[in-house]
């Protein structure tokens, strides 16, 4: 940060303008417009870069909805782009990222964005604080590749609460050259899916019924006192429980590789795909190390993204899961996955089906027993033998 705005953001001013030069790219860089979309679903994107750096321009607009957590609960949502988590955000390393910040005056609150991503300022979030009925356009440089976590950061107790009412997304960093599996050769992936996973700590009344208020700020007394006790009411995937199930699902098919990016802006989570693995994870959602190979769950860090890589071999349904099984069945943290293709039996298969008990327990264990004994005989015999010898 220059001086200037050092001595600005001291008094809590923020300065942005065509004048001041930031981490802005040398002129003559390539700049293009990456139109975001909502999760899971991830921006068009080049998995090795095409050419040299580029300026990758995204534009984010603030807005506060009602959302349901469930059937049974609704939150004032606090969102970029309407979301919950915010959209995923995919450049290289080396590029810069041009944020156009948008805080409509229809809002209630002010706004801004830490990315984990970038370097200096907090994450930009000194930079990028906007007040309903104001823009703001912030530019970094990407150095560090990987999968990292964005997320409102206005202050205060207004971090936590920003936060925990959805207000987080992701950025994918990808090598210039794209991935590497763990012996350095290129991975890439055919689908690739944004599992955004929220924490929310909806109150209740004294009836036992989720609360319910007009607008944000009324709620969030009510909201950090809940939250004190660590305890969420919900853990959803993109928003709501049971957003990604059903129609929802996410697909694949046999063959295909699938890179699932999974971030928690908040507390720890341990992704597991019942029917299949990881084949590969970036631990931290680093992409700078080798990523470990061969897990049945892998881990989130609160406060960051996870990449993990798999190659489905065998179709049907598969669940998405955060493995606390409390909070995947209980409380929301669930998502289905369903794949096509061809069933292999050599993997797989039901080589009795489902029928009256022929083998009893006794039966068995009569067998071990009769077994142990031959064995334990026959021991005893070869001792005596050795004795007599
Ligand atoms: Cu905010």
């Amino acid at each position: 940060m220059n001086k200037v705005v050092q001595a600005f953001v001291g008094f809590g001013l923020f300065c942005i303008g065509a004048t001041q030069v930031m981490a802005n790219a040398p002129s003559g860089t390539p700049r293009v417009t990456q139109e975001l979309v909502a999760p899971p679903f991830l921006p068009k994107h080049d998995q090795a870069a095409k050419g040299g750096p580029k300026v990758v321009a995204v534009r984010l607009v603030v807005e506060e909805k009602l959302m349901k957590a469930d059937a049974n609960a609704s939150y004032w949502a606090l969102t970029f782009n309407g979301s919950v988590p915010a959209p995923m955000i995919v450049a290289h390393e080396g590029d810069w990222v041009e944020l156009t910040l948008v805080n409509p005056k229809t809002n209630t609150m002010t706004h801004n964005l830490d990315f984990h991503a970038a370097t200096g300022a907090l994450g930009g979030a000194e930079l990028n604080k906007v007040a309903p009925g104001e823009e703001v356009v912030l530019t970094w440089k990407a150095i560090k590749p990987g999968v990292f976590v964005y997320h409102c950061a206005p202050g205060g107790t207004m971090i936590p609460f920003h936060t925990m009412s959805g207000m987080n997304g992701a950025i994918m960093i990808l090598p210039r050259k794209g991935l590497s599996d763990a012996k350095g050769k290129p991975w890439r992936y055919d689908r690739a899916y944004y599992i955004g996973e929220q924490d929310l700590y909806l109150p209740k009344g004294k009836d036992g019924k989720f609360k319910k208020y007009s607008q944000p700020l009324e709620g969030m007394a009510d909201m950090l006192e809940t939250s004190k006790g660590l305890v969420p009411s919900h853990v959803v995937f993109n928003g709501t429980a049971g957003a990604l199930t059903g129609d929802n699902a996410l697909k694949a098919k046999v063959g295909e590789k699938v890179l699932f990016i999974h971030s928690q802006a908040n507390r720890d989570s341990r992704p597991h795909l019942i029917g299949g693995h990881a084949d590969l994870v970036w631990q931290g959602g680093s992409f700078s190390d080798t990523p470990d190979t061969g897990y049945e769950t892998w881990f989130v860090p609160g406060g960051s993204a996870v990449a993990a890589g798999y190659q489905f071999v065998q179709p049907g349904l598969y669940v998405y899961l955060s493995h606390n099984l409390i909070e995947a069945v209980l409380l929301g943290a669930a998502a289905h996955m369903m794949v096509d293709g061809k069933w292999d039996n050599e993997m797989m298969e039901q080589t009795k089906k489902p029928g009256p008990i022929t083998s009893t327990a006794t039966t068995a264990v009569k067998e071990e027993v009769r077994n142990l004994g031959h064995g334990f005989l026959d021991s005893l015999k070869q001792t005596v033998d050795k004795i007599v010898d």
